[in-house]
């Protein structure tokens, strides 16, 4: 029949602490607007001048009254303040034991890459009960890749890499929107969350089952010639990227100049990526600026091949670079290095 709830189904682990934070500042603003509206209309009576000659009593000011709505509202403003914390805190960061799973936006559309290298278009299946953090990027313009039932939402910001996480509780499908406005076909970006159960997403995953990621970056790697300066053995061209992954690496170059000895970075993937996409942005200890990398641009290393290159380095141990089979050249095909501007 009439089916219009004021929320939309919660979903998620974090969807009813983020409703009751929401309602509680909705019953606040309520209880405050039904407060002055019902003083202004009992003050317009109890108050109403009674004559023409009337003069009305001088106040000025009441110090009771100051204190008190300076305390209150502060008081409230302080609860709501701790209370958000608490809950953003819960929603900004993954368990540990999350599944990862890879998202580009573009112009109008969402991709879908899982390690294991299922990929998918405005749709995301999942298990249910289980972790899952998203790593978002777009190729274009600004994105917002929002699923109203698990009360999250992220920026999909071009270069750059942002995070979010979610846990299911429902077996069910739900709306994925772009909120953010990014041209005339906005509205149609939109797809589908399908929550499965366990051994349903299981077999639904294998039957998707393709080269995982960290392969296909393997095959990148040599593709795209990284392995003439990454060579395994020598690292006399290049820095070796074996377990580089969250390590933090001693720098000697930040935007073209030289930074103080002992200065390093988290190798994390908003680094890994620059890296690639921008060698001279910064440069590791004991290399020279510029970098002799080629700058792999977008038309050399898509965002989704980026997300596979990477996964091959976050994979690679000691000793699993693979080594140079011939004597190459440096790949000057690619161009001069860039420097980012
Ligand atoms: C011409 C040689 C060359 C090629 C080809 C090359 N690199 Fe590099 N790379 C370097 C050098 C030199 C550095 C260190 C200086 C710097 O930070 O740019 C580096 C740094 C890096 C870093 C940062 C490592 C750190 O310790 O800070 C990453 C990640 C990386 N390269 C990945 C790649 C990938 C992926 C490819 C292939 C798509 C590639 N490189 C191709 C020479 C190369
Ligand atoms: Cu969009």
């Amino acid at each position: 029949m009439w089916d219009f709830p004021l929320v939309p189904e919660q979903a998620s682990t974090v969807a009813p602490e983020v409703d009751q934070l929401s309602l509680f500042i909705l019953a606040i603003n309520i209880g405050i607007t039904v407060l002055v509206f019902a003083l202004l209309i009992l003050f317009s009576f109890l108050y109403a001048r009674r004559s023409e000659s009337e003069v009305p009593p001088q106040y000025h000011g009441s110090m009771l009254l100051e204190i008190g709505w300076s305390i209150i509202p502060s008081l409230i403003c302080l609860v709501i303040f701790i209370w958000g914390v608490k809950v953003y805190a819960e929603i900004i960061v993954p368990p540990a034991d999350s599944t990862d799973v890879y998202i580009v936006g573009r112009q109008w559309m969402w991709k879908a890459q899982y390690p294991t290298g299922q990929r998918e278009i405005n749709a995301l299946h999942v298990a249910v009960g289980k972790p899952v953090k998203l790593t978002i990027t777009s190729e274009d313009v600004l994105h917002c890749f929002s699923i109203p039932a698990f009360r999250v939402k992220s920026d999909a910001v071009p270069g750059r890499y942002t995070t979010m996480w979610f846990q299911p509780t429902k077996p069910g499908t739900y709306h994925l929107f772009c909120t953010e406005y990014c041209g005339t076909e906005h509205s149609r970006m939109i797809g589908k969350i399908v929550v499965m159960e366990e051994a349903d997403h299981q077999k639904w995953l294998s039957e998707k089952a393709e080269l995982g990621d960290a392969l296909q970056g393997r095959k990148l790697f040599s593709k795209l010639q990284c392995v003439t300066c990454h060579a395994g053995e020598s690292q006399a061209r290049a820095p070796s990227l074996e377990e580089i992954y969250m390590k933090r690496i001693p720098l000697a170059f930040d935007k073209g100049s030289a930074v103080a000895p002992g200065t390093t970075v988290l190798a994390d993937e908003n680094y890994l990526r620059e890296s690639i996409r921008y060698p001279s942005a910064r440069i590791a200890a004991g290399f020279q600026y510029p970098s002799i990398m080629p700058a792999y641009d977008e038309s050399l290393v898509s965002e989704d091949e980026m997300f596979q290159l990477i996964a091959y380095i976050k994979s690679l141990k000691k000793g699993q670079t693979p080594t140079r089979i011939e004597q190459t050249t440096i790949p000057s095909a690619l161009g001069a290095p860039a420097v980012r501007k």
